[in-house]
C-alpha cells in the first residue's frame, strides 16, 4: 500500500486496543447511549475555507459536534427528555510522548482511539444533572431541567477546549479500527438500548491494522447497499470488514475487558461464514449514526491548499492524485467513503450524513459598521443578542442565503455560537443612548 506523503508513517506496531473501551456493563441507567468520535488526524487541520487561516476542518468538526449536543439538549419537551449517556473519543496521538527527549517529528505512533471525556466521576458533576456510570465510564445526563447544565458543560467546555487542541503534524487516520471500537463500546455499554455514534471525519483511513481494516471500497450505485455478496462493496475493503464486524455483534460479543480477546472476536466476526458480507445479514436495529464529513472539492484548474495538492491518499486503491494538473474536480474525501456513509445512514434507523464542504472565506459572515451590531441599528444591545441566540440560529450553521444567520456570524467562521456572542458582549452598549441598555449579561449557553 502506498503511504500518503503528508501522513508519513513508519511501521505500526501491533495495536493496543483499549483506551476508552470501558468496563463490561450491567446496570444501564440511560435511555440512550451516545459516543462522539472525533477524527483528530493531521488532515483535519486543513483549511475549511479558502482565503483565511481559519476555520480548519477541526474547528468545523468541533462546531458540528456542539451543534449536535445543542440539538440533543433542546429535545426537552416540558420536563421530558430521554436521559442520555455520553462519551467523547478522539484518535489517540501519543507521538510526542514516545519520541526520544519528547521531540516531535519521529515516526507516528497514533493508533486507534482514547476517551477524552469523561475521565473521572467529577467530570460529570455539574450540579445534580449528571452522573458518572462506572459500569460504562460514560456520563449520564438527566432528562430534566438539571441536565441542561451538563449539556452546556459538554458543549461549551469539553468540546470547546478540545477545539483548541490542533491536530499534530504526524497524526494518521485509524478510521476503520476506531469505528469498530466505537460500535463495540456502545454495544458493550447498552446491548438492547438505543445507541448513537456521532462521527466527525475527513475520511482517508490510513492506518488501521486490526481485523476491521482493508483497502477503500468503490462507491455504491445510488449510495445504497445492494442485495448481493458484500452488499456491493469491494470485497475486503475496510467498509466491508467494518460491516462484517457490526452485523455479527450478537454472535461475537465485544470483550472490552480484554483487548486480546476483543481482537479475537473482531477477527472471528470478520472471518465468519465465507468471510464476505451476505445478502441476508442485517444492520443492528438499535444503532443510529450521525456522520459529518469534512472535505474540499479539488479543482485541478484552480489548485488550492491541502488536502488538494496531496500526491496520494490511502483511503482507496489505487491511490488518487489530488495533485493532478488536469482532469475533473474531485472531492478530497474518497467517493467510496462518502458513498459508504450515505448507504449506512440509509440502512440504519433515523441516521444522517452531513457534508461540510470547503467554501470561500469571503462568503462567510457580515462585517458590521459596529462589531456586534447584528441588526445594524447603530447600537449594540439586547436586540442583537436576542437575534443571535434565537432558537433558529444559536449553535447553527451560517452559510450564504441564510441571511439572518450570516448577519449573526460575527467572527465569520460559518457558525453562530459562543464565539460570536463573545464579540457581541465585548462591544455591549456601544453607541447606545446613555441608560438605554441593560447591564451586560453573561455569555449565553
Ligand atoms: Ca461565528
Amino acid at each position: 500500500m502506498p503511504i500518503p506523503r503528508r501522513l508519513a508513517v513508519a511501521s505500526i506496531p501491533l495495536m493496543v486496543i483499549g483506551a476508552g473501551l470501558g468496563q463490561p456493563a450491567f446496570a444501564q441507567t440511560a435511555d440512550e447511549y451516545v459516543l462522539i468520535l472525533l477524527d483528530h488526524s493531521t488532515s483535519m487541520g486543513d483549511l475549511a475555507v479558502t482565503g483565511a487561516p481559519t476555520p480548519t476542518f477541526w474547528d468545523n468538526a468541533i462546531a458540528a459536534a456542539q451543534n449536535w449536543v445543542h440539538h440533543d439538549k433542546l429535545t426537552k419537551q416540558g420536563d421530558a427528555r430521554p436521559s442520555r449517556a455520553y462519551a467523547v473519543w478522539t484518535f489517540f496521538d501519543d507521538t510526542c510522548s514516545r519520541c526520544p527527549s519528547k521531540v516531535c517529528g519521529c515516526p507516528n505512533t497514533q493508533k486507534n482511539v482514547r476517551q477524552i471525556w469523561p475521565q473521572r466521576p467529577s467530570d460529570c458533576a455539574a450540579g445534580s444533572g449528571g452522573s458518572f456510570e462506572s459500569t460504562t465510564n460514560m456520563c449520564v445526563i438527566a432528562g430534566n431541567e438539571a441536565g441542561d447544565k451538563v449539556y452546556d458543560l459538554l458543549k461549551n467546555k469539553v468540546l470547546a477546549s478540545l477545539g483548541k487542541q490542533r491536530p499534530g503534524t504526524h497524526s494518521n487516520t485509524p478510521l476503520a479500527e476506531s469505528l469498530c471500537l466505537a460500535v463495540e463500546k456502545l454495544y458493550a455499554a447498552a446491548r438492547h438500548k438505543p445507541k448513537l455514534l456521532v462521527l466527525e471525519t475527513d475520511g482517508g483511513d490510513s492506518s488501521s491494522v486490526s481485523a476491521c481494516s482493508g483497502y477503500g471500497s468503490v462507491p455504491l450505485p445510488g449510495d445504497t447497499f445492494q442485495k448481493k455478496e458484500s452488499w456491493g462493496l469491494t470485497k475486503g475493503s475496510w467498509q466491508e470488514t467494518f460491516l462484517r464486524r457490526i452485523v455479527r455483534m450478537a454472535r461475537f460479543p465485544p470483550r472490552p475487558d480484554d483487548p486480546r480477546a476483543n481482537a479475537a472476536q473482531e477477527k472471528a466476526a470478520v472471518a465468519f461464514g465465507r468471510g464476505i458480507l451476505l445478502p441476508g445479514e442485517k444492520l443492528p436495529s438499535t444503532l443510529r449514526l450521525r456522520a459529518d464529513l469534512h472535505y474540499a472539492i479539488c479543482d485541478p484548474a484552480n489548485p488550492t491548499s491541502a488536502p488538494c495538492g496531496d500526491t496520494d491518499r490511502l483511503a482507496d486503491s489505487p491511490a488518487r492524485e489530488l495533485a493532478a494538473k488536469t482532469g475533473p474536480k474531485i472531492p478530497s474525501i474518497h467517493a467510496g467513503e462518502i458513498s459508504f456513509f450515505k448507504a449506512l445512514a440509509q440502512g440504519l434507523t433515523d441516521s444522517t450524513v452531513r457534508e461540510f464542504v470547503r467554501v470561500p472565506a469571503a462568503a462567510l459572515g457580515r462585517k458590521h459598521k459596529i462589531a456586534g451590531d447584528v441588526d445594524d441599528s447603530g447600537c449594540v444591545d439586547d436586540t442583537d443578542l436576542y437575534l443571535l441566540t434565537s432558537k433558529e440560529l444559536w449553535f447553527g450553521r451560517a452559510l450564504p442565503t441564510a441571511e439572518d444567520a450570516v448577519r449573526a456570524d460575527l467572527n465569520r467562521d460559518g457558525w453562530v455560537n459562543q464565539k460570536d456572542a463573545a464579540i457581541l458582549l465585548s462591544t455591549w452598549g456601544k453607541r447606545c443612548r446613555k441608560g438605554a441598555v441593560a447591564k451586560k449579561p453573561p455569555l449565553p449557553e
